[in-house]
């Protein structure tokens, strides 16, 4: 039909990433109709690309209720955005267009529960085997980065343009132009150990050390969207809590989560360390797979949920790093404890939306079946194998 028409136009394109300095500017200099004109033709782009992906998912997966829902959604969503098409920046347009981006953020709301009960009614329905693990991880991955990147331009739109109100004065949008980075640490501290002291009646403390090494003294402050950065160190701070308490035991001393902020010419660090009797690399490599993180939710009953239960949250916290290029790391030694290390690009100009294009290699990344081996090792269980042609 028409739909099908528009999506394959619309996906032709590439996307058009912005950096963390433009958003700025645009937020500061620009005007509602250049906004408009701008984001009635990328919201299409972005969404017709993701779009065709998520019709290579495994057959199995599509068929799942969940995945249906969402894929509705992002369908309704272009047609809505598709009205636009050909209308002029009139104050006009530009206000139904608001109300149709309020609509559509609010549909979306959901997208990340829903798809994940969708990998929990195909993980009910039958096995997942390894090839279609891996093409959904690879998705999903791209899927929810996008789905970000969505968000972004609609949310700072509706902040400048619309009458969304920002969170202080100082914000453009939902960016801040001097983001006090040891005050969305002490934040996320506090608000993970609250949960902690709740769930275990106690919990460690935090040794903070930071270093400007660029403006020697001076606090530290970058360009950011600080509701990213506090919901990966909010994420990161729980996770090492829990395995704080956990492995020495609610009666114990604990030993503090130490803390380091560096500001570098290039990089914001920061590195979270606990010693919370880290995690092997056969475990460490699972934290971040959508497939294995995927629980039912936590009881709603009164029963207390976990603190940290593993779900999305250190995917999702990596993609949230790399948006901007940056990037989220752990490196954990078995026995001893683990450190996370968050990296953000420390310039503007720098710091450059990440953002998934369809093309003929994100198709054969998604439907390549199973490889054949091309290193050999032992794996338990199976014995060695007949070599394969
Ligand atoms: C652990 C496992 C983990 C994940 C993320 C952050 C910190 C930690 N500590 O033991």
């Amino acid at each position: 039909g028409s739909l099908a028409k528009k999506l394959d136009y619309y996906s032709q394109f590439q996307p058009s990433s912005l950096t963390i300095q433009q958003y700025l500017d645009f937020g500061r200099i620009g005007t509602a109709a250049n906004s408009y004109t701008f984001l009635k033709n990328e919201l299409l782009v972005r969404l017709a690309n993701i779009m065709q992906e998520f019709t290579l998912l495994p057959p199995k997966l599509l068929q799942m209720p969940s995945s249906k829902m969402v894929s509705n959604w992002y369908a309704e969503s272009f047609e809505d955005l598709l009205c636009f098409e050909a209308s002029d920046a009139s104050p006009e347009q530009v206000a139904r267009f608001n109300d149709q981006l309020t609509v559509v953020l609010k549909r979306h709301a959901h997208v990340v529960e829903t798809m994940a009960e969708g990998l929990i009614e195909l993980r009910e329905s039958d096995g997942v085997d390894i090839a279609s693990e891996k093409g959904i991880q690879y998705f999903l991955d791209r899927f929810y980065i996008n789905r970000i990147s969505i968000r972004m331009l609609q949310n700072q739109h509706l902040v400048v343009f619309g009458n969304v109100l920002p969170e202080s004065p100082r914000h453009v949008g939902c960016i801040d132009p001097a983001c006090d980075v040891e005050s969305v640490v002490y934040d996320a501290f506090e608000n993970a150990r609250f949960l902690c002291d709740r769930y275990y009646l106690t919990s460690p403390s935090m040794k903070l050390e930071m270093h400007n090494a660029v403006e020697k003294g001076k606090p530290i402050s970058i360009v950011a969207v600080p509701s990213h950065l506090y919901h990966m160190m909010f994420e990161l701070f729980k996770n090492a809590m829990r395995a704080t308490v956990e492995y020495h035991g609610v009666d114990d001393d604990l030993p503090d989560i130490k803390v380091y902020v560096v500001k570098g010419q290039e990089d914001l660090s920061i590195k979270i360390c606990d010693r919370g009797g880290g995690v092997s690399r056969t475990i460490l490599e699972r934290l971040y797979n959508y497939m294995y993180s995927t629980a039912p939710p936590p009881p709603r009953d009164g029963t207390q949920a976990p603190l940290a239960g593993y779900g999305y949250g250190l995917p999702l916290s990596r993609l949230y790093a790399r948006y901007f290029l940056g990037d989220l790391f752990l490196v954990s030694m078995e026995g001893h404890g683990t450190d996370a290390c968050i990296y953000l690009k420390a310039v503007p100009v720098e710091a450059s939306e990440v953002l998934p294009i369809y093309s003929t290699s994100s198709r054969r990344n998604l439907t390549m079946g199973p490889q054949v081996a091309d290193w050999s090792h032992h794996v338990p269980g199976q014995g060695n194998r007949p070599a394969q042609s």
